[in-house]
This record gives structure tokens, sequence and C-alpha cells, in this order.
């Protein structure tokens, strides 16, 4: 049968069916019921007690389709169910940074969680120049909480391997493989450039072997390396913030993935605000400087943060279960190399990453409201520069970028070189 979505009367009786749904939007007689999604893929609700409005909750359906381009792009409506899985591992693991799913049904491919009513998407926040003072230190902890956890360093290699096939989400990282580390490096139809974006730039990329094979190489270890539970989709549109609170939103893409995809991902999309200041600064109230500076400055706390707290958390548990991964290791040297080795990886492997997720931003269909909202089209072609030269330098010097500072001292250097135009 042809999919059509709730009306909002079918989803109002729909709610009040729910025994627990019913009892904590406080018994509803009636309920306002209002389509908020704008996102790329799900229809996404609020659906509020008609009198006492503060008891609300989101209601989540995924149509059998992707929203952003409609009917004719099928999609797996079983991704909520994925979804539904990662928000509550993720929420058992970090319960301070993840929304709460009150109840799932397998059949509506729908779910009703936490509303989330004085929080904004932290993109937007970016835009609009504002601070976030918790930022740095909530996402930090949820990176290292969700992707520890979710390891082989922690789990039992037969919970591990039980873990990595019910979290297999083939559609969805198809989706990934080809809009992240495939259209983007070729001229693909699905590619879209702003009107004065200039095409020597991409064609430059598209034409340099270095660029190309770290791309694959990328690409080879999103499909491969299934290391720990990943959000997959960790852009700055997938979380909501305020003063105080951060959370982490929307994990349809969950899959078990190389680590570094998540912390590259949250690293691309600051690099992402940072470069695109230009235009917004001439609409924040906040002095442009200062903030870029902020925006750099979450980049080396998250990944100081995440390096510092997950590898807290590894000798933690090796300590309490007195036994170490790679085995005994006499004088105990050893550990603590591997330990170096493994976070230097994990750093070069999110950079590269990052430089991915940044070119597809630019040049990919599924663009972000930082670059998509300039107007001065000179201006959004000279972020769109910085951009794409800064992902290349990420991609192709990703092992010799040793430390985060190296990356704030290229995006610093990037940011001069291509000044902007318009
Ligand atoms: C075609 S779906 C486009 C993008 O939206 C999601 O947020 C993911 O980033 C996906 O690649
Ligand atoms: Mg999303």
């Amino acid at each position: 049968m042809e999919f059509e979505a709730l009306s909002s009367a079918e989803l109002a009786a729909y709610l009040r069916s729910v025994p627990c749904v019913y009892a904590l939007l406080n018994e509803p007689g009636e309920l306002d019921i209002a389509e908020v999604g704008d996102g790329n893929l799900n229809f996404v609700y609020f659906a509020s007690n008609a009198k006492t409005p503060e008891k609300s909750v989101v209601v989540k359906q995924a149509p059998p389709f992707l929203r952003l381009v409609g009917k004719t792009w099928p999609l797996t409506r079983h991704r909520m169910e994925r979804e539904v899985a990662a928000l509550r591992r993720f929420g058992a693991l970090c319960p301070q940074h993840v929304p709460r799913v009150y109840h799932a049904d397998n059949e509506l491919f729908l779910m009703v969680m936490q509303r989330l009513s004085s929080h904004r998407i932290l993109r937007q926040g970016l835009m609009d120049g504002i601070v976030y003072p918790k930022l740095a230190e909530h996402l930090s902890t949820y990176l290292a909480h969700t992707l520890f956890f979710g390891s082989d360093l922690y789990l039992a290699p037969e919970v591990k391997k039980q873990a990595v096939s019910a979290a297999i989400n083939s559609e969805l990282c198809k989706i990934t493989e080809d809009l992240v580390f495939t259209y983007p490096f070729e001229d693909h139809p699905s590619n879209a450039y702003s009107a004065a974006f200039p095409r020597a730039e991409i064609e430059r990329l598209w034409k340099s072997p270095a660029l190309r094979v770290a791309v694959a190489e990328m690409k080879w270890a999103f499909m491969n390396d299934a290391e720990s539970l990943l959000h997959g989709d960790l852009h700055t549109g997938s979380i909501m913030v305020n003063q105080d609170e951060t959370y982490v939103i929307d994990p349809e893409f969950a899959f078990y993935g190389p680590m570094a995809f998540d912390v590259g991902a949250v690293l691309a999309n600051l690099l992402l605000a940072y470069f695109s200041r230009d235009w917004h600064d001439r609409h924040a109230s906040a002095d442009g400087k200062p903030y870029r500076d902020w925006l750099l400055a979450q980049a080396t706390d998250i990944w100081n943060g995440f390096s510092h707290k997950f590898l807290a958390l590894w000798r933690e548990h090796e300590s309490r279960r007195k036994s170490h991964f790679i085995g005994g290791d006499r004088g105990g040297a050893c550990v603590e190399a591997f330990r170096a080795r493994f976070m230097q990886r994990l750093f070069a492997e999110a950079l590269g990453f990052a430089g991915c997720k940044m070119i597809r931003r630019i040049v990919g269909m599924a663009k972000v409201a930082d670059v998509t909202s300039i107007a001065d089209e000179k201006l959004r072609a000279s972020v769109e520069v910085r951009a794409l030269r800064c992902a290349e330098r990420l991609l192709v010097d990703r092992q010799t970028l040793r430390s985060i500072d190296d990356v704030v001292a290229l995006a610093r250097e990037v940011q001069a070189r291509y000044p902007a135009q318009g």
C-alpha cells in the first residue's frame, strides 16, 4: 500500500492509545500536532497537550523513501529500528547527552521521544555567533564514552561481534559510501555547485592522485573497520544545545565503523562554521575575531578532551580487569606505546574523514546552512574554496599533521591565504 503521512488526527489518536505516552502527555483531551522536520530523511512532529503545552513529545517517523528527494529514492523503513537501538545504547552510556526514547513502534516505523524544548540545533547557534561554554566538555565526553564502550577495548569479543552484526545498516551506509566518499570525487550528476563556485577548484581535486588515493583509503576504512558503534552522521545539525546542556540526536546512520568517523564529522563541521564567519559575522551580535577563535578552540578542546577521556576509560578498565588488550606486558612500556600509536592513528583518520566530509558539503548534493545561507555569491565561493583547500590538506597531510594545534594553524593559514571576495 502506498505510504501516506499520518494526519494530525491520526497521530493524536495513536498517541492517546499508547499508555506511557498518554501518561507523559498528562492524559490529553486534545493534542496540538505540528510537523517540524527539516532533515533529509524523516518526518518529525511536536505533539503537545493543548491545555498544558509543556507536556510535549517528539514523534519521528521514517517514510519508505528519502524525504529530501521524495518517492523516487526509496529507502528502508527499518532505519528507524537502527536509530532507536542506537539511541538506547548511547543513552545507556551517556544519559546526560542523549534524548530518551519513550516508545518505539516497529510496524509504523516511528518512535516517541523526549522533547528538548529549551535547546536549539547547534549549527543555527554557531551561525548566530553564540558561545556554548560547555560544548567541548560535553561532546568530548559523549565521543569518549560511546566510542570506548562499543569497542573491543571494552566488550568481550563474542559480545562485540554480536553487536556488529545487530547494527548492520547497509542502505544508510551506502548513502555515505556514495555521497561522502565517491560522488564528490567524480563528475557525478548529483553534485551541485553554487553560482560563483570556480569549477577549476574541483577539477583540481579530481585530478590530484594524492587526494584521490587518500579518499579511497578513508572509504576503505569506513567500509571495513568495524571498531565501535558510531552515530554515523555527527554534524552540527545532529546536536542540540543550550548554555548548560548538549544532546546528540538523529543516529539513523549508526553502524559499527571506524571510531574516527564521528570525531572527524565534528571537526569538519566546526571548520565549515569557521570558514563561513565572514558572512555570519555581518549579522551576529558578537565580535567576529573572538568567535572565530572560540570555534577553533572548540576543535582543540574536543579533540584533547576526547583523547584524554578515552585514554582514562581505557586505563581504568584495564586496571580494574587486571589485564591488557595486548596481553602480559613485562615492564609496562608496550601498553602505553600501543595506546599512543592508537590515538595517533585515530587522529590521522579523523582528519581524513573530516576532509571528505567538508568536500561533500561543498560539492555534493546535501549541503550545510552555514554555507548555503551566504547570499553573496562571491563570498560564498571564497568560503567554498577555503573549505576545499583545507580539506585537501587534511586528507593528504593527515599523517604529518601531528596535533590539533597543527590543524588550527592550518585553518588560520587557509583563512588568511584565501581572503573573502564579495
Ligand atoms: C541523501 S541524504 C543526505 C545526507 O543527509 C544526512 O544527514 C546524511 O548526512 C546524508 O549523507
Ligand atoms: Mg540526520
